[in-house]
């Protein structure tokens, strides 16, 4: 799990973290520049998965998360989550979706609007 993060932070060079290409509509050559995401920009992706963890102290739960289109592939790894009432509704075994934010530039990610899928 650890080494998810790790590769996240150093420029996620492995396949499993990788930051997928942009789709072939916004080439460089074919698109304005604006059209790619600042790195200080906070973009936002549905995750879909399975709960594996929760740790409450230090606001993180590990999800077993399909692949989320745009961000990264299919993976058990560590998410923070910031808001108490997220946390609260996250329990080992649940499926979720979640809203996972990233900013680039800061390397940071975390999960909120954390719905429990019916069983
Ligand atoms: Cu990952």
């Amino acid at each position: 799990m650890r080494n998810c993060i790790v590769v996240i932070l150093f420029s996620m060079l492995m396949a499993g973290c990788q930051e997928q290409a942009p789709p072939a509509a916004s080439t460089p050559a074919a698109a304005p520049a604006t059209q790619e995401p600042a790195p200080s920009e906070t973009r936002e992706f549905t995750l879909t998965g399975k709960v594996v963890s929760v740790d409450t102290a230090q606001k993180s739960a590990t999800i077993n998360h399909g692949k989320i289109e745009g961000f990264m592939e299919a993976m058990t790894m560590p998410y923070p989550v910031p808001e108490d009432a997220d946390l609260q509704k996250l329990k080992p075994g649940e499926t979720i979706t979640a809203r996972v934010s990233y900013i680039r530039a800061e390397s940071k990610y975390w999960i909120s609007n954390v719905e429990v899928a019916p069983k």
